[in-house]
């Protein structure tokens, strides 16, 4: 086939993949190329065990995902990254000062406490309309502000900006990540530079905002030499925050659709032109996440798939062997009711002990504790699918925006009880796929960028449906339990 040849890099919590995306006349197809792991590394720091990321075997791993990408497809024309949000590096003329903390460290409880003491929940929603989750780029900030860490810096810059730095040499801040930093202005689109100066942070750190589709730069001629590379490659902004790139991917074909991308995170709301800033969506947490093309991410993040992950981590580190499919179909054919928990609760977010942590949960709320792996596990898919239910069911009330469709994406789809558990318990259909929802729409995107596709995200979207199907779960309301 005549398709052009483009690179999505796609950095998750768990794992990391490069992917081919092929785009023709009215074809669109993906190709892993290479699939790396990622995960915490506990350092101690004083005393304390810190959570960092392993950005520069992450970095690596990556540089070898070209190299077989290039290798492939010596016409490859660009690059694009996407990754999680909120976390980032800070750099001193161009040097990495310390290795990224992971969301999930500790460090941000107390600095959520400092920096509420300059500017309220309240007063931050008005300014960012970000939902509060502890560990938002200003409160990891303001950790940095307390150890020190600011005076030596120069440079913020979130992952994905930090990956597109170390490749071309050009450092810039993708609006739809930077929007999670809670700095940005939810009106206006930039850096808050009040907010910014008030909180305590040099504005000078923060790089100029570009947004998804504009081209950074090509290749350095070293990383184009170490990839193997023979042609210029350059590196496109995408939406580079990955649930902005999975919504863009979401392939809808009507409008009052709702999307829950799912993997580590369920990320549960709907697409708008504007941002809601109403009390009501701040005292359930919604978020006004940017989109690509300057539309909002009017959504609330459920703790995802992060509970199930963390139990078989759980389980295989006391030496157990886990299945995962086996699991999920004993799981499926659990009849007895089991508890339907809140899977929001702030207890489930640090890594460790899920099991416990779940079981008591349950004690503490007078629900039934799982008895087995089995148990636990239906107990987390259907408070999951109950926590995305009323997700939906919010974003709607909250917006106006009709839903009479669901579309989930990402990892979660291919999980066929999680998908019929949520048809189940929103009473809707539910559209599962693509899986790999991210890496398409970050494909997108640099093929529009290089005019080899062109139109609204509608029509992109149009495109997504036609090329995968998404499969389609009617509500059963009988499988409900309670
Ligand atoms: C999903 C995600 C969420 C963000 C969380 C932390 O991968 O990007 O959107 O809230 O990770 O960065």
């Amino acid at each position: 086939t005549d398709a052009a040849v483009v690179a999505a890099v796609d950095l998750g919590a768990t794992s990391g993949r490069v992917m081919l995306g092929y785009i023709g006349q009215n074809e669109l197809r993906l190709r892993p190329v290479a699939r790396f792991p990622n995960g915490p590394i506990r350092l101690n720091e004083g005393g304390r065990r810190a959570l960092h990321w392993n950005i520069v075997e992450l970095y690596r791993c990556v540089l070898a995902g070209l190299t077989t990408a290039a290798a492939e497809e010596p016409g490859l024309t660009s690059i694009g990254v996407d990754s999680w949000a909120v976390d980032y590096a800070l750099l001193r003329q161009g040097r990495m000062q310390q290795l990224p903390y992971h969301y999930r460290d500790d460090r941000n409880l107390p600095a959520v406490e400092i920096a509420h003491a300059v500017a309220g929940p309240s007063e931050l929603y008005a300014a960012n309309g970000l939902q509060f989750l502890p560990f938002n780029s200003l409160y990891q900030l303001t950790a940095d502000l307390t150890t020190g860490a600011l005076d030596l810096a120069d440079q913020f810059l979130l992952v994905p900006d930090l990956f597109n730095y170390w490749l071309t040499g050009t450092a810039a801040a993708e609006r739809t990540n930077a929007s999670t930093t809670g700095l940005l202005n939810v009106h206006t689109g930039d850096w808050d530079t009040p907010l910014i100066e008030r909180l305590g942070f040099d504005r000078r750190m923060f790089p100029p905002l570009v947004d998804a589709g504009t081209w950074i730069g090509s290749l350095l001629p070293d990383v184009s030499a170490e990839i193997k590379s023979h042609s210029p490659i350059a590196v496109t902004a995408v939406g580079s925050h990955d649930t902005a790139s999975a919504v863009v991917a979401v392939p809808a074909a009507r409008e009052d659709f709702a999307y829950i991308s799912c993997g580590t995170w369920g990320l549960v709301g709907v697409e708008l032109d504007s941002p809601v800033l109403s009390t009501a969506g701040r005292a359930q947490n919604f978020t006004n996440e940017g989109g690509v093309d300057g539309r909002v991410r009017y959504l609330h993040n459920v703790m995802g798939l992060w509970l199930l992950s963390e139990s078989i981590r759980t389980w295989e580190h006391e030496g157990q062997t886990i299945v995962l499919s086996d699991l999920l179909r004993r799981a499926e054919a659990v009849t007895t009711p089991v508890a339907v928990f809140d899977a929001d609760d702030q207890q489930f977010l640090a890594p460790g002990d899920m099991p416990t942590r779940i079981r008591a949960h349950c004690v503490e709320n007078d629900l039934p504790a799982p008895r087995s792996n089995a148990e636990l596990v239906r107990s987390i898919l259907e408070s999951l699918a109950d926590a995305f239910a009323r997700g939906v069911e919010q974003a709607s009330l909250l917006s106006g925006r009709t839903v009479g469709i669901v579309h989930m994406v990402g990892g979660g789809s291919q999980n066929r009880l999680l998908c019929q558990l949520t048809a189940n318990r929103t009473g809707l259909p539910v559209l599962a796929g693509p899986v790999e929802a991210t890496a398409i729409g970050n494909v997108l995107i640099q093929a529009r960028a290089q005019g080899l596709v062109t139109g609204s995200l509608e029509e992109l979207r149009g495109l997504v449906a036609r090329s995968f199907s998404p499969e389609r779960y009617l509500p059963a309301c009988t499988l409900v339990s309670r």
